[in-house]
C-alpha cells in the first residue's frame, strides 16, 4: 500500500473510530439523564388482563380495583384465586407434580416502582405468590428458591399443606407407567396464570404463578418467575406476561422484549405478535409442538395477544365487562 494511502485510511479508521465512540459517550450521556415520562395519559378506569380461561380470577382483582384498591392487590388477589383452585392442574395447589411425584411452585409479582420478587421450586405451600409479594418487600432480594423459600414462607406464617391432590397423584401414576419425558406443553389445555392490572392511578403491576411443566425434571424452572420471561412491567410504557413452553420464551426473553418493543412504539398487539415471530422465526426452529402465548397491556389501557397455536385465550376485563377473549394467532398453516 501506497503512504499516502496508507495514511488516508488509517486516518478515516481512526476519524470513523472517534465518531463511534463520541456517539457512545453521547448515547450513554443520554441514557443516564432523567428523562420524562414517555406517555403520561392516566387512564382512570381499571383494567385487568390475564391468561387463559380465568373468569373468577379477573373478576376477584376487578372488584380490588372498583374499590379503589391498588394494581398490585389487585393481581395477588386475582391469581390466590387459581392457586386455590384444585381443579387447575397448573398452578398451585392441585397442580402436576415432577417426575418424582413432587408439586413444585414458581411465582414471580412485580409493582409500579419497578419493584419484583419471586419464588421459585416451592412445595407445600400453596399461594406462593403472597410468598412472591413478601420476597419483594420484607427482604433485600428478588429471588428465594426451594427450601429456602419454603422456610421464609413459614416464618412469615404461611401454613405447610400436601399440594398433590389425589387427581393429579392418579395423573402422575398413569404418566409413570410409560414415563415418556417430553418437554412438550399440550396445546390446548394450560392454565398457567399471568396477570396485568391498571388501577385507578394509571399505575401498573403484574404477577404470574405456575406448577411448571408436568413431569419437569426436579429442579426444573421456567420462564413464570423469572424477570423480563414470564412477566415484565414498567410503569412508564407497560406489561406484558407469557405462558406456554418456559425455555422458548426465556431464550428469547419474551416478557422484557414485549415492554422494550412497546416502548418503541408499537401496539400491544404488535409487540406480542413480534415477540412469538422471534421463537418461531428461528432457523430450523420446530414450534409445531409447543405453544407459547403472550398477553400484554400499554399505559393507555391498550391490550394485545398472541400465540404460536390455535387455542390460547385470555380474559380481559374492561369497562366494567369481564370477557374471555380467543387470542390470534401466528400457526394458520
Ligand atoms: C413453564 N410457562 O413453567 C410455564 C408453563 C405454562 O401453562 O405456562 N403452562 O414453562
Amino acid at each position: 500500500m501506497k503512504r499516502r494511502n496508507f495514511i488516508k485510511k488509517a486516518s478515516a479508521t481512526s476519524l470513523g473510530f472517534a465518531a463511534f465512540s463520541s456517539s457512545l459517550v453521547s448515547c450513554d450521556a443520554n441514557l443516564a439523564k432523567k428523562k420524562e415520562p414517555i406517555t403520561t395519559s392516566k387512564i382512570l378506569k381499571p383494567l385487568v388482563i390475564a391468561t387463559w380461561k380465568t373468569d373468577l380470577a379477573v373478576t376477584t382483582a376487578a372488584e380490588v380495583l372498583e374499590k379503589g384498591g391498588s394494581a398490585i392487590d389487585a393481581v395477588e388477589q386475582g391469581c390466590r384465586i387459581e392457586e386455590a383452585n384444585e381443579n387447575g392442574q397448573s398452578v398451585g395447589k392441585g397442580g402436576l407434580p415432577d417426575r418424582d411425584g413432587d408439586v413444585t411452585l414458581d411465582a414471580c409479582i412485580m409493582n409500579e416502582k419497578g419493584d419484583y420478587g419471586a419464588v421459585l421450586g416451592v412445595k407445600n405451600i400453596k399461594h406462593v405468590i403472597s410468598v412472591a409479594r413478601k420476597v419483594m418487600e420484607d427482604t433485600p432480594h428478588v429471588m428465594l428458591v426451594g427450601e429456602g423459600a419454603e422456610s421464609f414462607a413459614v416464618s412469615k406464617g404461611f401454613e405447610r399443606e400436601n399440594l398433590l391432590t389425589e387427581k393429579s397423584k392418579k395423573a402422575w401414576e398413569n404418566w409413570k407407567i410409560k414415563s415418556e419425558y417430553k418437554p412438550i406443553i399440550n396445546i390446548e389445555n394450560h392454565d398457567t396464570i399471568g396477570m396485568l392490572a391498571i388501577d385507578k392511578n394509571g399505575d401498573i403491576s403484574g404477577a404470574c404463578t405456575t406448577s411448571g411443566l408436568a413431569y419437569k425434571m426436579a429442579g426444573r424452572v421456567g420462564d413464570s418467575p423469572i424477570i423480563g420471561g414470564g412477566l415484565f412491567v414498567d410503569n412508564e410504557i407497560g406489561g406484558a406476561s407469557a405462558t406456554g413452553l418456559g425455555e422458548e420464551v426465556l431464550k428469547t426473553v419474551g416478557s422484557f422484549l414485549i415492554v422494550e418493543l412497546m416502548r418503541q412504539g408499537k401496539s400491544p398487539q404488535q409487540a406480542c405478535e413480534e415477540a412469538i415471530g422471534r421463537i418461531v422465526n428461528k432457523p430450523g426452529k420446530d414450534f409445531k409442538n409447543f405453544q407459547v402465548g403472550y398477553i400484554a397491556i400499554n399505559k393507555r389501557g391498550e391490550t394485545g395477544a398472541y400465540s404460536i397455536h390455535e387455542w390460547f385465550s385470555y380474559n380481559l376485563y374492561k369497562d366494567k365487562e369481564n370477557k374471555n377473549i380467543k387470542s390470534d394467532y401466528f400457526n394458520k398453516a
